[in-house]
């Protein structure tokens, strides 16, 4: 028998509100994640974000309906893609600015960047960059709490793409052979990279990728964060109360490109604005204000809350300093004859050869010591 529950989500007007106080928490959240975003592009237009930045402008009801669905003691571990998923658990905006900034005020120390994302306290466990290399990490929170005897879930988001890597098989084994209280929800935005789900993965219809390995499937409309929020309880509930993972399926958009550097020359202009006339602001707006949650102009109010909690969220970033430089190898925790290789040793500490104490690990290393506490240009 499938374990997979075939599902046709409800339009979104069938679907029960939550308490007026709350919903207004989801379309505010939803809106600070499409502010955020819009303006780390326009930063990093200005070179004052390095590195890669992946937005996520049109997956906001995906981030904020599973987010939203977690207890604050459940872990959430996610990709890349991830700046939405730390402000969804409450990572300050500005924090997470100075972050794609490189300033000592981001999450981490502004060592990270745009996709290292982190903030342990509120148990979002990370931004990760290699495709699929959360999923077993996920198992190993998932695996920590069960030993620990522990309710806390842990819940997973990743790409369609990552739903072909090693790692998914061999996480979703391993998850349901050991009976681990974890959801993972794929957030399938119709493509990797440039490549369209119908040409990098044989079975399209991802929910039901982890059937042969015991983990039973479902599907919500990444679009709607009701219908999200619905389903990803209901995971959430199976993997805390029947101790088993579980394989969500959100459909969503993203409506740029993939990163900054995306020409975009995979789909049509048309497609893009087919997912727009579904943009899942507009349409939470619209139904709670058809349902008489929001009063005229209280939408726009939010939205204006939202930028000014960015705008500060720049100016903060922007006054905060740099790490200094002679803070670099801080945080490097393989050094002396662990590794060979630049940055295998600890310059900043040794008066000799090589790190104090440790035996002398190659004439490179040691180059390069000598050279930096000369004070010359390595
Ligand atoms: C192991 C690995 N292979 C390739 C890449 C390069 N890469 C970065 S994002 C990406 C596409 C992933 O697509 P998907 O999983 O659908 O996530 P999305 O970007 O759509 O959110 C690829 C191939 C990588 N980061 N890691
Ligand atoms: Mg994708």
């Amino acid at each position: 028998m499938p374990l997979t529950t075939r599902y046709a989500a409800p339009a979104m007007a069938d679907h029960p509100l939550p308490a007026a106080d709350v919903a207004r928490d989801w379309l505010a959240t939803m809106a600070l994640i499409r502010r955020f975003e819009e303006r780390a592009g326009e930063m990093y237009a200005k070179a004052k974000v390095g590195g890669f930045l992946h937005l996520a402008i049109g997956e906001e009801a995906t981030i904020v309906g599973c987010g939203r669905a977690l207890r604050d003691s459940d872990y959430l571990i996610s990709t890349y893609r991830s700046h939405g998923h730390a402000l969804v658990r409450g990572t300050p905006a500005q924090n997470v600015m100075a972050e794609l900034f490189g300033r000592v005020d981001g999450v981490s120390r502004g060592r990270g960047g745009s996709m290292h994302m982190f903030d342990g306290a509120r148990r979002f466990m990370g931004g990760y960059g290699i495709v699929g290399g959360n999923l077993p990490i996920a198992a190993g929170f998932a695996l920590a709490s069960d030993m620990l005897g522990t309710q806390d879930a842990t819940l997973c988001t990743f790409g369609d793409g990552a739903s072909n890597q090693g790692t998914f098989g061999e996480t979703m084994n391993l998850a349901a052979l050991w009976h681990l209280p974890v959801v993972f929800l794929v957030s399938n935005n119709q493509f990797g990279m440039g490549t369209a789900l119908a040409r990098h993965s044989a079975v399209t219809d991802l929910q039901v990728k982890g059937e042969g390995f015991g983990v039973p499937g479902m599907e919500c409309d990444g679009m709607d964060v009701l219908d999200t929020h619905a389903v990803v309880t209901e995971a959430l509930r199976m993997a805390r109360e029947q101790r088993r993972p579980v394989l969500v399926e959100a459909i969503t958009y993203r409506f740029r490109g993939h990163s900054m550097a995306d020409p975009e020359e995979y789909r049509t202009k048309d497609q893009v604005q087919e997912w727009r006339a579904r943009d899942p602001l507009l349409t939470f707006t619209a139904r709670l204000e058809a349902d008489g949650v929001l009063r005229d102009g209280e939408a726009a109010e939010i939205d204006a809350a939202a930028v000014a909690v960015v705008d500060a969220a720049v100016a903060f970033a922007d006054a905060s300093p740099h790490p200094a430089p002679e803070s670099l190898y801080d945080d490097v925790y393989v050094l002396g004859d662990q590794v060979q290789g630049l940055y295998s040793v600890d310059t900043t500490k040794s008066a000799g050869p090589g790190p104090a104490g440790a035996p002398e690990t190659g004439a490179v290393p040691q180059q390069m010591t000598a050279a930096l506490e000369a004070g010359e240009e390595a």
